[in-house]
């Protein structure tokens, strides 16, 4: 019997679109070559165009997931999507910290790609105080690094992004990967911050349509690729460009926004043996 593939184990949403959440967070782990252990968090109604609504599940059997293939698995990485309540939030949290040393992505999942709202304010106050802090890479984009770091029961301004991401390190992470696709630039800026500052910044064609589970491509590549072994910077050069990979490779499946093609190298080597 073959060894296993480093596992990856991801919270999140499920998506029935398949063009985000867990699904997405599926098949990119398994893309890359780490068996996928998936916990559900929370339940959505949605299609191509939006979130309809969406079910917490209990806390309680969120953590009972975890830990029944956390004790039976060695996991070799966390990712953490969208986690639908304060409850599970702390749930979730509960049972990472029983892991310190495991490299953890989180994605905070504030909106879906159209705007509905997937975390309430009570829920952005659990991830600010009890996920941060335990967070390997977090992975905003640009409007969720501005949420997270800016205090909403203020009226203060909005600061700039960079220092907002110097903010979110403040909170506790290690390192943040602010994506920039949500910016007025020609082209997307995505930039790596540690403790010194900026430690990367790369910029990528600006693609033309909008899609469905960008950020969850992008978070689970990552935590792949750190289960692998790679370092830091090497991982996050890596995953983007396997995200901007499947985003090339988009297609429309539905009315709304493109679904990412996390399985575009199949179709590649399909091509190169024609
Ligand atoms: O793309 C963010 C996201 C994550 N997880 C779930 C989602 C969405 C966006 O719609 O539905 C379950």
């Amino acid at each position: 019997m073959r060894d296993a593939p480093p596992l990856v184990l991801t919270f999140a949403g499920t998506d029935p679109t398949g063009g985000a959440g867990l699904q997405a967070d599926v098949l990119t782990l398994a893309s890359l070559g780490c068996h996928p252990l998936s916990v559900v968090t929370a339940v959505t109604v949605q299609d191509s165009l939006g979130v309809e609504d969406f079910l917490p599940l209990e806390a309680e059997w969120v953590a009972d997931q975890a830990r029944r293939v956390l004790e039976d698995m060695p996991v070799a990485a966390f990712k953490i999507g969208m986690l639908g309540s304060p409850e599970v939030a702390l749930a979730v949290a509960e049972v990472v910290s029983d892991y310190p040393d495991l490299p953890l992505v989180l994605d905070p999942v504030l909106a879906s790609g159209r705007g509905d709202e997937l975390a309430t304010e009570d829920l952005v106050a659990v991830i600010r105080q009890t996920l941060l802090p335990q967070t390997t890479v977090l992975t905003p984009n640009s409007l969720e690094a501005r949420q997270l770091a800016v205090d909403e029961t203020t009226d203060e301004e909005v600061p700039d992004l960079d220092t907002c991401a110097l903010r979110l390190l403040e909170l506790g992470c290690e390192y943040v990967l602010v994506t920039g696709a949500h910016e007025q630039t020609a082209q997307v800026v995505n930039t790596l911050y540690g403790e010194d500052g900026v430690l990367q910044r790369l910029t990528w064609e600006r693609l033309p349509a909008s899609y469905h589970g960008s950020g969850c491509t992008l978070a689970s590549a990552l935590a792949a690729l750190l289960a692998q072994g790679l370092d830091l910077r090497e991982a996050s050069r890596q995953a983007q460009e396997y995200t901007h990979r499947s985003l090339r490779a988009a297609f429309r499946a539905g009315m709304g926004q493109a679904i990412p093609d996390r399985l575009y190298w199949l179709h590649e080597a399909g091509e190169d043996a024609t």
